[in-house]
């Protein structure tokens, strides 16, 4: 794992799910030295903006105990619902596509921030002009291979090109820690909309709230201006 630090069951932070729920940490069953992991990885959290002073880097998130590894040569990335060519996607077909590089920092709404990562993949827009959106799609799901995690943007959000399909972080193909093979990457949003384990893409009608979605969370997540964060000092 090297420099990342497992929290697994933490995905946005404890503390912060908590005090939505307006629980008590004593109210909940979880081990001390969860907790103390949980806090010291939110102590150095300061006013939107700050880079964490703290040897930093990505923390591995995932709201699932372990999630199978998928080999790139028999991963594949299926495109549904309102389109027009429904295509079940291999790596090999992802390369074919235009290859767009962003350069970007991310952010989990927590606090923590990851300066500059770099970020290869289909911006999402190419991929959906290769299936072909029907008229009446107005939102986009994306699922997990973890078969737990889920996402959503709207069809507006999903044509931005600052949105990828991401297969290389970093230089190198995505780890399965970070949601390897593909990995959704929704650069001006809140780390929670870039769903990892990407392994189904499906057109709607309507918007479906993603999973922190369903606990809290705001669908539109712009870094900055969402979670309750529009009046955060700069
Ligand atoms: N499938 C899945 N995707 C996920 C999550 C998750 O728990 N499961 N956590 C999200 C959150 S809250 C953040 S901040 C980032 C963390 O990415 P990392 O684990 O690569 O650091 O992944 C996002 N995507
Ligand atoms: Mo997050």
């Amino acid at each position: 794992m090297n420099e990342e630090e497992r929290e697994e069951g933490s995905p946005v932070g404890r503390r912060v799910v908590l005090g939505m729920l307006g629980l008590g940490v004593a109210g909940v069953a979880v081990g001390a030295s969860v907790q103390d992991r949980v806090s010291r990885a939110l102590a150095p959290v300061g006013p939107v903006g700050d880079v964490l002073p703290a040897a930093g880097g990505f923390r591995y998130y995932s709201v699932t105990g372990s999630v199978k590894r998928r080999d790139a040569a028999t991963h594949r990335v299926t495109v549904g619902g309102l389109v027009d060519k429904p295509q079940a996607f291999a790596m090999a077909d992802l390369a074919r596509l235009p290859q767009t590089r962003l350069e970007r920092d991310f952010q989990c709404v927590t606090g923590w921030r990851v300066p500059d990562v770099e970020w290869v993949g289909v911006a999402l827009p190419d991929l959906l002009d290769a299936v072909g959106v029907s008229p009446k799609a107005r939102a986009v799901t994306f699922t997990s291979f973890d078969e737990v995690y889920t996402e959503s943007l709207t069809l507006e959000q999903a044509r931005r090109r600052d949105v990828l399909v991401a297969t290389q972080m970093e230089g190198r193909p995505v780890t399965h820690d970070h949601g390897g093979p593909t990995r959704l990457y929704v650069a001006p949003m809140y780390g929670y909309k870039s769903l990892k384990w990407l392994g189904g893409i499906n057109l709607t009608e309507e918007l479906v709230p993603g999973y922190w979605e369903n606990r809290g969370y705001d669908v539109h997540a712009w870094v900055g201006r969402s979670n309750g964060r529009d009046d955060a000092p700069t």
